[in-house]
């Protein structure tokens, strides 16, 4: 039913061209001029993304616990984005898992291409999103794969070196699967709820988590192109471990683009579309496929929260690595508003569609601007 077999055009890897040394970008890469890095209002230089210490975040209801929860529901309103330090993720780990994945990114060529990907499940090395025949593509490559269920869990499509990898992202994944079900409780309470609700809603021990390996090479003209086009995450929470020498991810907030400035081991979290607490808007439709089966979508619940758009420009002086952990529902339970979000004054918007649903869209069409859920366009891998 869907195409997907095989990309469109034939590969070419990002970093490849960037080590060939060429003075200009192909022109696969440029990109309009609206959606290049400075055709926006010139950004707050100063502005931040609030950095949240979780060391007070107890059980128990102390103040420090509550303020806390407090600033973690401000920047969920305000911002969708926030960034966590004393997370309780040994910063060894973080800067091994980095350098783990680094490590892959420079090893030759021919290793890399043994876990080449496919549009079909997007796992492996990747050097584009979507599948739409002679679209603009980003100035990226990265390594996608999934760490839950355990169905979906395949050593073999995991990088068999550098030494211990593996091993690493099996220690990552475990430390990251526990910090979000942290952040997951935090958001149920602060919303009112049962601290258990979102975890059960999202199929409780039966999550989805997968990980992007984001890799962007040196780029001889980075003012015409971006990293990562604008898109919102269609997934749960996003956890992201930022390169703490290179800044690039943008964060959309009242009409600018705010480069976030990561705090040492910090994570960034951000509020996917399926966490998004949908104010009250029209309902929309997803057409899955030219004339076929459309969806009326809706996400999770009712209230405020922000799943934003966000990007990432590149630079001619430095790569940059990120890993982007995605926490998502089960792939195959339906997603629907918490009922006790919905009420006669705040009706259910859209009827329920599984995650896998929302996710082929995604599949089929490489990021597109903001998020699915307002414009319903913003296909991406996760
Ligand atoms: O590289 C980054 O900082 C952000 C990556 C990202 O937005 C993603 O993988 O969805």
């Amino acid at each position: 039913m869907n195409g997907l077999q095989d990309w469109p055009e034939p590969i070419v890897r990002v970093q490849s061209l960037s080590e060939s040394g060429l003075p200009m970008i192909p022109d696969r890469y440029v990109k309009p001029l609206s959606d290049r890095p400075s055709s926006n209002r010139p950004e707050n230089g100063d502005a931040n993304i609030p950095i949240i210490d979780l060391t007070g975040l107890t059980d128990d209801e102390t103040e420090l616990s509550r303020s806390t929860m407090d600033q973690i529901s401000s920047a969920c309103r305000d911002w969708g984005f926030f960034q966590v330090v004393n997370h309780g993720v040994s910063p060894g780990l973080m800067d091994q898992a980095r350098e783990t994945w680094r490590g892959f990114f420079h090893l030759p060529m021919e290793i890399k291409q043994a876990y080449a990907n496919s549009p079909k499940t997007y796992e492996g090395y990747g050097s584009r999103l979507g599948i739409e025949k002679g679209a603009i593509l980003d100035w990226s490559d990265y390594y996608y794969l999934h760490y839950l269920p355990l169905t979906l869990k395949d050593y073999n499509k995991w990088p068999g070196s550098p030494d211990y990898c593996r091993e690493v992202i099996d220690e990552y994944g475990k430390e990251l699967v526990k910090l979000g079900g942290r952040i997951m409780k935090v958001l149920s309470i602060n919303l009112g709820l049962n601290e258990s609700h979102l975890q059960n809603a999202f199929g409780g021990e039966n999550i989805g988590a997968c990980v992007r390996v984001n890799f962007y090479p040196k780029c001889p003209q980075p003012d015409l192109t971006l990293g990562l086009s604008s898109h919102s995450d269609p997934g749960g929470l996003t956890i992201l471990l930022p390169d703490h020498e290179v800044p690039g991810l943008q964060v959309r907030k009242d009409g600018r683009w705010i480069t976030v400035k990561p705090a040492r081991h910090a994570f960034i979290v951000n509020i996917g579309d399926q966490i998004q607490l949908q104010p009250q808007t029209q309902s929309g439709t997803l057409n899955l496929e030219p004339e076929s089966k459309s969806f009326e979508f809706k996400v999770l619940s009712n209230a405020n929260y922000k799943s934003v758009e966000h990007r990432v420009i590149v630079n001619s002086g430095m790569e940059r690595l990120s890993l982007a952990f995605f926490y998502n529902p089960k792939s195959d339970i339906p997603i629907k508003p918490v009922r006790e979000l919905v009420s006669a004054d705040k009706p259910a918007l859209y009827p329920p569609m599984t995650f896998d649903e929302y996710r082929l869209f995604i599949r089929l069409n490489g990021p597109k601007g903001k998020s699915q859920v307002e414009s319903l366009k913003s296909p991406r891998c996760h």
